[in-house]
């Protein structure tokens, strides 16, 4: 890294770091420092760094205070719009408000939340608070959320009233962590109501989330509130994410991630302060957090959420009439329309847009190329993962795009592919790894640690964390190639993770939930290649004596799934008598995978690599 030490203040503003990078790649890798990325930012006094004062204080205080920061469209297009002077104020209500239920700094506080101010506010409030902010994905069903809450240790969970009384109020006793939980739609209904007997659920168990509010904005009126002086390496964000085995991991990430959202949200999406920008990704998800509200609102632009699910014609009239300018989506996503046909496309005109970029998994060159048909411009892929917390591979605005291709490695950041062992990661001799030189070698993906986003442990779980570095480097567990000229090509996982539509799913969590229905003896679970969501989830299961493989009981299950696991449960069951194990007695899913594809079950190398 440059050393940066001898500058002042004023002169690393005045790098060519502040340009977005549409000119010399090269030339820019050679020049960057993360410490010229850090001078971009404000800082709080006394060397403190905290994420939403980057995303909204420095700005509402500006000449921004008076642009539109976040534009929520509900399902109606009904539109909800806050300045960043008004973001500011509602973020500072919600910190006190948080701080009056005695949220300490550290303290994780939960959303399960559909996309809405609500959601944002608690964000930026934790954030405010010294408080840890933790996603959970809304669609996900009782289990999944149990789960993440209970590792995470949560004390305050912000959710609605259906899904407190379907997904956590049978789980609360069980939950001791929990202190409070606000209903974005008002305290639970008196204990007479039918539904609240029903579900377990009790008024006196959960808060009103506007009422909180209300008082706090009162106080905050009063008394006035001071960002909490967060340090650049204090906890906060909480991302959970899954592995092959085990339970989810809550990979942490510090306040100074905040430099990397901010850098990559100007090289990578090139945003700057006048565009209007539209992340598809849920904030549940890692995306919709660093690009949904942390990167963007650093920039300074306008972000739009939409509330509503995916629908064509929605979205490109979305795109038209709120004249995005960029816009970042999934290749699901992408596929989703391609599938309907560019005419619809042409209905609509998008004059202002000017970057497309995609994320999440493996984005077919057809997807890219169709993107001129569509939207008269090439889709961008962009690479990284919950671990990175911020995009590490990435093709530039104004570079030349091969269809395929990830891209090359942000400015900052040292990517190499490492040679595999058997079991298919790097494999690591005597503490050292091999870094394949030749071009297009296939390896395990690798990244130099040192990134300000890198996650800095998974919760509660130091060996899991140790066990994804080796030799100095980060160890992903995506297997790619990088050409002769440098651009990165995925290639596949090298573990049994499924990534379906965008979402990572860890077949472990799927199994384990499956395994709590009478009839199930043992079970496998695959991504099975799907043409639309890249993956779907596939369980392969053994019955228990007396239990009869009809297409009933496959019904049963997959419901049994639906109701337990939501969005990451299993679409499709099959029955085996005799799944397939290693000599110590696991279930080899890699077999399975191979039997799904007809592969010949001796050649396991070319499992990897589905798209
Ligand atoms: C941001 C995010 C990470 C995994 C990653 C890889 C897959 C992400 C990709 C891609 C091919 C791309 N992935 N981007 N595969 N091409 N451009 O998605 O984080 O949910 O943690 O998933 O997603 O397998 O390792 P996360």
């Amino acid at each position: 890294m440059a050393d940066t030490s001898t500058r002042t203040d004023r002169e690393i503003r005045h790098v060519p770091l502040l340009e977005p990078l549409v000119g010399d790649y090269e030339e820019r890798c050679r020049t960057f420092s993360w410490e010229q990325a850090r001078g971009l930012l404000a800082g709080l006094p006394g060397g403190g760094l905290n994420m939403a004062h980057e995303a909204v204080d420095r700005h509402a205080t500006g000449p921004l205070r008076d642009v539109v920061a976040l534009r929520f469209l509900d399902r109606g297009q009904l539109v909800t719009e806050l300045t960043y002077a008004e973001l500011r104020r509602a973020s500072d209500a919600v910190a006190v408000g948080l701080q009056a239920l005695g949220v300490d700094p550290g303290d994780r506080v939960c959303t399960l939340l559909q996309r809405s101010p609500e959601l944002y506010l608690t964000v930026l409030g934790t954030l405010k608070a010294g408080a840890v902010y933790c996603p959970l994905f809304p669609a996900f069903g009782p289990e999944p959320v149990f789960e993440r809450l209970s590792l995470g240790k949560v004390r305050v969970l912000v959710t609605d009233r259906i899904s407190y009384e379907r997904k956590v109020a049978q789980f609360r006793d069980r939950l001791p962590h929990l202190e409070t939980v606000l209903l974005v739609d008002g305290a639970a209904a008196p204990a007479d109501d039918d539904a609240d007997a029903a579900s377990g659920a009790r008024p006196e168990d959960t808060g009103s989330w506007a009422a909180m509010v209300e008082s706090a904005t009162a106080a905050l009126d009063r008394d006035g509130f001071r960002i909490a002086q967060t340090r650049p390496d204090q906890a906060a964000l909480l991302h959970f994410t899954s592995g092959t085995t085990g339970k989810p991991k809550a990979a942490v990430h510090v306040h100074e991630a905040v430099v990397a959202h901010h850098v990559t949200a100007m090289y990578a999406l090139d945003l700057r302060p006048g565009d209007v920008y539209w992340c598809t990704a849920d904030p549940g998800w890692v995306t919709g957090t660093s690009y949904g509200i942390i990167g963007p609102l650093c920039r300074g632009v306008t972000v739009v959420t939409d509330s509503a699910d995916f629908d064509a014609r929605r979205w490109y009239r979305t795109l038209q009439d709120e004249r995005v300018t960029v816009f970042y989506t999934a290749p699901t996503a992408l596929r989703m329309l391609m599938r309907v046909g560019s005419q619809m496309a042409h209905e609509y005109t998008f004059p202002a847009l000017r970057h497309v970029v995609s994320v999440g998994e493996p984005l077919n060159p057809e997807a890219v190329v169709w993107g001129v048909e569509a939207f008269g411009l090439p889709v961008h892929d962009t690479w990284w993962q919950t671990e990175t917390g911020a995009i590490m591979v990435s093709n530039y605005p104004g570079m030349a795009i091969r269809p395929g291709s990830m891209g090359r490695p942000v400015p900052g950041i040292t990517a190499a592919v490492l040679e595999r062992g058997p079991d298919g990661r790097a494999a690591v001799v005597h503490g050292h790894v091999r870094v394949l030189t030749e071009p297009d070698a296939v390896g395990e993906l690798a990244l130099r640690p040192g990134w300000p986003s890198m996650f800095r442990a998974y919760l509660d779980d130091p060996d899991r964390y140790g066990a994804c570095f080796a030799d100095g480097w980060y160890l992903s567990g995506d297997l790619a190639r990088f050409d002769a000229d440098g651009y990165g090509w995925f290639v596949g996982r090298a573990d049994d993770v499924i990534k379906s539509a965008g979402h990572l799913i860890g077949p472990f969590e799927v199994e384990s939930a499956l395994m709590e229905h009478p009839a199930v003896a043992e079970v496998g679970v695959i991504g099975k290649p799907d043409p639309l969501a890249g993956e779907i989830v596939k369980a392969f299961v053994t019955l228990r004596a007396g239990y009869e493989a009809t297409p009933a009981l496959q019904r049963e299950l997959i419901t049994f799934g639906r109701h337990r696991l939501g969005s990451v449960a299993p679409r499709e069951i099959a029955f085996d008598p005799a799944l397939p194990h290693t000599r110590s007695g696991k279930v080899m899913r890699r077999l399975l995978k191979a039997r799904e594809l007809g592969l010949p079950e001796g050649d396991l190398s070319t499992v990897e690599g589905q798209p």
